[in-house]
């Protein structure tokens, strides 16, 4: 029987990449995210060649996740991998100007739902006794950057859990893995720029940034070896990425 994979957003970016790789693999999909068009869409492409369940689902509703994974039908019931992506970046102001409605929306989907979707998947994953819980933080969680404010730190939250949840998962078989990301193509900027293309397609400009792709195909790596191994983190950066020097603010004159 083809091993199970549910994936939380699901309809863009590193979700929908990995939904075509695990899919060009055989795996049975069940793929969220809050925009059904999409879901529809990617079932569409990818069935009959393997198996989908779509779930429209919000992460940062509590009941509805827990409601959705009690629901999840055979064969898609027993779940061999979680990819916990569903996330997001709003703004790059300074932390004293943002928007707290925005440092609302990044906790309560990149922390809160992230932890909810975890929570419900976790029995069925040791159930099984073998698998991979793959979380997808950021560069972000360990590297500072000026307007990276909560979002960073959200991801801070994301990349700790990992590595707490190894502690909890130990003898289960069950492994863990944080994925930190650097500077990834995606709808990802345009998301964070409320929609202004224009600005989300100037952080990529000149550069050769990482793609879903490559996002996806490191996890089907993390997620396929011999089951013995645990990959802890996985930090990735686009070859034209690197770090500058500390800022050092000096006084005029
Ligand atoms: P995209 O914007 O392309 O995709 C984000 C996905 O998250 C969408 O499918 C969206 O689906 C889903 N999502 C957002 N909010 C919710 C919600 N409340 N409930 C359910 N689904 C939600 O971004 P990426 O693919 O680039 O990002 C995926 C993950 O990777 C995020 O956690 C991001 O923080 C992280 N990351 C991204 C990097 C990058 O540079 N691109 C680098 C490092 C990490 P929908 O809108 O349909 O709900
Ligand atoms: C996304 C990468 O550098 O924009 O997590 O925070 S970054």
């Amino acid at each position: 029987m083809a091993n199970t994979v549910v994936i939380t957003g699901a309809t863009a970016g590193f979700g929908a990449a990995c939904a075509r790789r695990f899919g060009a693999a055989g795996w049975n999909l069940v793929l969220t995210g809050r925009r059904a068009e999409r879901l529809e869409a990617l079932k569409a492409e990818l069935s009959p060649a393997c198996a989908v369940h779509t779930v429209v689902l919000d992460v940062r509703d509590r009941a509805a996740v827990q409601a959705a994974v009690d629901a999840l039908p055979a064969p898609f019931s027993t779940v061999h991998t979680l990819i916990n992506n569903a996330g997001l970046a709003l703004g790059l102001a300074p932390a004293q100007d943002c928007d707290l409605d925005e440092w609302d929306q990044m906790i309560d989907t990149n922390v809160k739902g992230f932890a909810y979707v975890a929570r419900a998947l976790l029995p069925k994953l040791i159930a099984v006794g073998e698998g991979t819980v793959v979380n997808l933080a950021s560069v972000a969680a360990k590297w500072p950057y000026p307007g990276g404010n909560v979002y960073g730190a959200t991801k801070a939250f994301v990349r700790q859990f990992s590595y707490n949840l190894r502690c909890d998962l130990v003898g289960t078989g069950v492994r863990v893995t944080s994925i930190e990301p650097g500077l990834a193509e995606s709808e990802f900027s345009l998301v964070r720029f409320q929609g202004d293309a224009e600005r989300a397609a100037k952080v990529y400009a000149g550069t050769e940034p990482l793609t879903p792709d490559d996002i996806a195909e490191s996890i089907f790596w993390v997620a396929t070896l011999p089951k013995h191994i645990n990959i802890n983190c996985l930090e990735i950066m686009p070859t034209c990425q690197s770090w500058q020097p500390f800022h050092i603010h000096r006084r005029e004159g």
